[in-house]
């Protein structure tokens, strides 16, 4: 059988709902463009984002040996409109992609699938990445063909709107490259326009400091008081650029339901009261679990700060002494908004 038309068949099996293939070489805007990223301070607290720079850069020098980058699409579409939640006070909003499953442990289990196939076809050397390595995944899909970055950066396609996962298998085998996709956003601003916090310095461009996903999951210590009234009820995560784009009218809801999962919108009064435990038990097997008991009580306090439900009151005022200080400062601040 043909490797490529083999491949999609294999790629389709394990879940993905797009392939493409480009040359390690692919990106040559990359470096440029990712040095002016953290030379503007973008990246924030996100210090490793201006390490390893030169292999996030160009994928060439990350595994010299490889001969192509092949990158899929996961898709983790809601079954429901993910910006209903932000009208409903006591209850946090958790950003879709974190409501079920963690899609790290998913997608690399589909990678590896895909990988395992092809060393079997073609006897060749693989090594498979998702998230977090220093690979610029939303670049190399667009130059493999699977979509382009909007202006609200992330990748999304005429086919299955944005709401993908992306994942990348690099191969000492040389596949046909596909040809790069072309930009779609036209005249549309719709993700720009929405953003609460105005992150967004020029189409194309994200400072993730005043993004409401790196506010809430990334940032340690308390959030700038300018922009806590900003995050509503957010505790996790943001989709509002990604949940107005016009585009998402060809997205068919995930069928991997692992990913439609029990933590949407969760009351804020159950999460006010976790300890260290009782979070690590309930948030189990998902990706909410890398932010850590103070992260997410932090949050829920600003939540409740910006709740108007002064029945959520004593929640708060018992945080105003917890050990985190960044808990205890949100508390406060939660209070006095109250
Ligand atoms: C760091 C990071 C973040 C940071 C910074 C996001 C960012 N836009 O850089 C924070 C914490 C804010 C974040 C948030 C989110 N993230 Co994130 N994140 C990453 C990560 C680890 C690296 C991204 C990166 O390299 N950023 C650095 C900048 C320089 O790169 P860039 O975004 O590609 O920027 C490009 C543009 O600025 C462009 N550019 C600059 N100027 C110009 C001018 C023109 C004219 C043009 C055309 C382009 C252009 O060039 C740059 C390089 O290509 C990737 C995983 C990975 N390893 O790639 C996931 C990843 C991008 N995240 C992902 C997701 C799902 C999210 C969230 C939706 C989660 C959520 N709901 O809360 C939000 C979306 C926020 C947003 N609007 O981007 C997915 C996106 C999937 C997709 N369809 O694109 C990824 C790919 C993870 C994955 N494996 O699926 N994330
Ligand atoms: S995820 Fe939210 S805060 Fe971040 S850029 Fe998009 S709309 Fe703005
Ligand atoms: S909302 Fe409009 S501008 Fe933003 S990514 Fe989608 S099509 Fe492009």
């Amino acid at each position: 059988m043909n490797l490529r038309a083999g491949l999609e068949t294999e790629a389709r099996a394990a879940g993905f709902v797009s392939l493409g293939v480009c040359r390690p070489d692919a990106i040559p805007d990359a470096p440029a463009r990712l040095a002016a990223f953290v030379d503007a301070g973008f990246h924030g607290q996100m210090g490793w984002m201006a390490e390893r720079m030169s292999w996030r850069g160009d994928p060439a020098s990350l595994w010299p040996e490889a001969r192509s980058v092949i990158v899929l699409a996961h898709s983790y579409a809601p079954d429901h409109d993910p910006l209903g939640d932000l009208d409903r006070p006591e209850h946090g909003a958790i950003s879709v992609y974190a409501q079920g499953r963690d899609y790290h442990d998913v997608v690399k289990k589909a990678l590896k699938r895909v990988a395992r196939w092809l060393v079997a076809e073609a006897c060749c050397e693989v090594k498979v990445f998702v998230d977090t390595a220093p690979v610029m995944e939303k670049p190399l899909a667009q130059a493999a063909g699977l979509g382009w970055q909007g202006k609200h950066t992330n990748l999304l396609s005429r086919d299955f709107g944005n709401w993908v996962f992306l994942g990348a298998i690099f191969t000492t085998e040389a596949l046909k490259p596909d040809e790069p996709e072309g930009e779609h956003c036209g005249s549309c601003r719709r993700c720009l326009d929405v953003c609460p916090t105005d992150a967004f310095p020029a189409p194309f461009q994200l400072d993730a400091r005043r993004c409401i996903s790196y506010l809430t999951i990334e940032h340690r210590g308390p959030v700038g008081e300018d922009l806590r009234p900003a995050l509503g009820n957010r505790i996790y995560g943001c989709d509002d650029c990604l949940a107005v784009c016009p585009w998402n009218k060809f997205a068919v809801a995930a069928s991997d339901l692992r990913y439609h999962g029990p933590h949407r919108a969760p009351p804020l009064a159950d999460l006010a009261v976790l300890d260290d435990a009782g979070f690590r038990e309930r948030f189990s097997g998902s990706p909410i679990k890398r932010v850590g008991r103070d992260r997410m009580v932090r949050n829920v306090c600003y939540a409740i700060g910006n709740s108007r439900q002064e029945r959520l009151k004593p929640l708060v005022q018992g945080l105003c002494e917890d050990t985190d200080a960044a808990v205890a400062d949100a508390a406060r601040w939660a209070v006095g908004r109250l």
